[in-house]
């Protein structure tokens, strides 16, 4: 039996089969810490986390900062090629994501050194992280399309091979969010339960998941179960504000029809323990931009 097939058949959290399965309690923990650990999260803070899978946190990034890295959004957007496929376009060519932007900038690379960001990330995962996977994400006003619910860990298992849930989003505002220009909508307590998702994996998926994802996401029947019991929270807040959420969360967004602007810094940190092997429910890997395997070393300040 190849490797492949063997990882499949134990596979904890299956997904992307052609019958549905049944949702699987999370045995693994959120916060990977020792309670007792120094960092910048308290003790309310880290169980806040690990009851809900998010946490804001505003001032991450300074109003001294912002106005540049904004600018250098603004240029990058302008300077990348129409090709290029870090570059990701809503059918009416506006920019969705850009991909990769701490390799592209050293503003972003910055950031993700922050002491407000690298420690939190590295306190919630309990030791050394790397980036697996960072983005902008814009969201023009009039134009810009949401995201529909998905749990990223979902993708990154089934598509990655990230085995465990041993990760964390971090997604820094750049405008203000306000509750009607597409701010993100999670679900709390969601990141406990894996919910497996029907239908196999197309090849290439990432050429439409990232514009519009139609796999690996959970059917309504289940999206309705997962609200009544937990409800829906909404990130707002002023640019500069973060909000730190658990790799296996539910979360999405609505589309942008206000005149304001709505873009963010997503970034992805994964513990250095939790590397990405071949994935569990796809044919081949994804690009290096939408999945770190070679740039895996840990991030130092
Ligand atoms: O593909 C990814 O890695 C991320 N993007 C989407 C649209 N869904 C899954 C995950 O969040
Ligand atoms: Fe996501």
């Amino acid at each position: 039996m190849s490797s492949a097939v063997l990882q499949r058949l134990h596979d904890p959290y299956p997904s992307r089969l052609n019958h549905a399965v049944t949702p699987v309690e999370r045995w693994e923990p959120t916060v990977w810490c020792e309670e007792t650990s120094d960092g910048p999260l308290g003790a309310a803070d880290l169980d806040r986390f690990a009851d809900d899978g998010h946490l804001s946190r505003p001032g991450t990034v300074g109003d001294d900062t912002l106005p540049s890295l904004r600018t250098e959004i603004d240029r990058l957007a302008a300077e990348l090629a129409t090709d290029d496929p870090r570059v990701i376009r809503e059918p009416r060519g506006t920019i969705r994501s850009i991909f990769q932007p701490h390799l592209l900038s050293g503003l972003v690379a910055d950031v993700v050194r922050m002491d407000t960001v690298l420690p939190v990330a590295q306190q919630l995962l309990g030791g050394d992280v790397y980036i697996h996977q960072a983005r902008i994400n814009l969201m023009p006003g009039f134009t810009g399309s949401g995201f529909y619910w998905h749990s990223d860990f979902e993708t990154w298992h089934a598509e990655d091979g990230m085995p465990r849930m041993r990760a964390v989003s971090c997604s820094i505002a750049l405008t203000h969010n306000y509750p009607y220009n597409g701010s993100l909508m999670v679900i709390p307590g969601s990141h406990r339960t894996f919910y497996p998702c029907v239908g196999a994996t197309p090849d290439d998926h990432h050429r439409e998941s990232l514009v519009a994802q139609q796999f690996g996401v959970p059917d309504e029947d289940t999206l309705t179960k997962a609200v009544d019991r937990h409800g829906i929270d909404q990130f707002t807040g002023a640019a500069g504000s973060a909000l730190w959420f658990d790799c296996n969360l539910l979360h999405g967004s609505g589309s942008n029809i206000t005149p304001l602007p709505r873009s963010n810094i997503f970034l992805v940190f994964n513990s250095v323990d939790n590397q990405l092997t071949a994935p569990y429910a796809a044919k081949a890997i994804r690009p290096e931009h939408l999945a770190a395997r070679t740039a895996t070393d840990p991030v130092r300040r």
